[in-house]
């Protein structure tokens, strides 16, 4: 539960720092996520008792334990379906969702892309670290073909998952990727995926130093290019977007690769909605017949 800010309402840093340290390896890329998104908070001043942070389960679903907001440490691969009832009971609320490839793409795929078409607004960030962290080293759905692990000793089968050309595709309205140890491009992505109405989708790069011996930081570093910093790309662009988002390899795009903001959230285009949040309005059954179905739950 999120702890009442100072007297002050001025949202610092030690207002985000969750009651439990991280568990998480030395190095892990996961580290650097959870400081983009804490420094993103404080740079828009969002209280935490504004935001419900949600995963599923892994070493980066763990996410909401170490972060003083509110938070759901759900089911596997079940994190936005929990989002999406979060959001429609309570529009006013910033919704964040973390957790990891495998939960997102693998088990979690099917709502993946259904929370994208909907168009719910909330922020996904996929710490994509290319291997199944917590269960200690499986193939998931981003690792590349050939990648040897504990499930595939051989070497992969699969071809991958893209994450953005999936997104894309599936109707998401803000895409981007990042790399956790470019934090302050990170937190600057985080802040535009907390902004923008609509589902964000943010593939991290966030290494397993333990597990993935392949997708390492040396790995990446050469290979990531901004996008930002290419003058002719143009986010309202899709067709450009999908052409960026099959560069692999040799440049490797993160940054923004596509927004737009002309469709209708879930919760805008449902006209239940319209007069506010569900959670205010008068449901009309009695207080003890309500109370008594909660303890029951409990
Ligand atoms: C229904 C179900 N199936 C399988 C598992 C076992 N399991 C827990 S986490 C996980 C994968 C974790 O990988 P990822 O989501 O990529 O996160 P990471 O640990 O790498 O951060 C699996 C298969 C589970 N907890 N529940
Ligand atoms: S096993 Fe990998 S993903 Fe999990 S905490 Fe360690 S480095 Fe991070």
């Amino acid at each position: 539960m999120a702890t009442a800010l100072a007297a002050t309402n001025h949202v610092a840093m030690a207002d985000l720092k969750g009651k439990v340290d991280p568990d998480w390896c030395p190095g892990c890329g996961d580290f650097g996520v959870l400081a983009a998104v804490q420094k993103a908070l404080v740079e828009l001043q969002i209280p935490n008792y504004n935001v419900v942070t949600i995963s599923g389960i892994g070493c980066s679903s763990n996410f909401p334990g170490f972060i003083n907001t509110y938070g759901m440490h759900t089911l596997h691969g079940r994190a936005l379906a929990v989002a999406t009832g979060v959001k429609l009971a309570n529009h006013d609320l910033t919704v964040l969702v973390t957790g990891g490839d495998g939960d997102g793409f693998g088990i979690g795929g099917n709502h993946f892309v259904h929370s994208m078409r909907r168009n719910v607004d909330l922020l996904y960030i996929v710490m994509d670290n290319q291997i199944y962290g917590l269960t200690t080293g499986q193939t998931s759905p981003t690792s590349r073909v050939g990648m040897k692990t504990k499930s595939m000793p051989f070497g992969n089968i699969e071809a991958p998952v893209n994450p953005i050309s999936l997104a894309l595709a599936a109707g998401a309205t803000f895409v981007a990727r990042g790399f956790s140890a470019e934090q302050k491009h990170l937190t600057e992505l985080i802040k535009q995926g907390i902004q923008h109405q609509g589902f964000s989708f943010l593939d991290v790069f966030s290494p397993c130093v333990t597990y993935n011996h392949d997708n390492t930081y040396q790995w990446f570093r050469p290979r990531v290019k901004k996008l930002e910093d290419d003058p002719a790309h143009d986010p309202a662009d899709w067709m450009a977007a999908m052409g960026k988002a099959l560069l692999w390899d040799e440049e490797i795009p993160i940054g923004k690769f596509f927004e737009r903001t002309d469709l209708p959230t879930l919760h805008g285009a449902e006209p239940v909605l319209n007069a506010g949040p569900l959670v205010h309005a008068d449901s009309q059954i009695p207080a003890d017949v309500s109370r008594a179905f909660v303890e029951e739950l409990m």
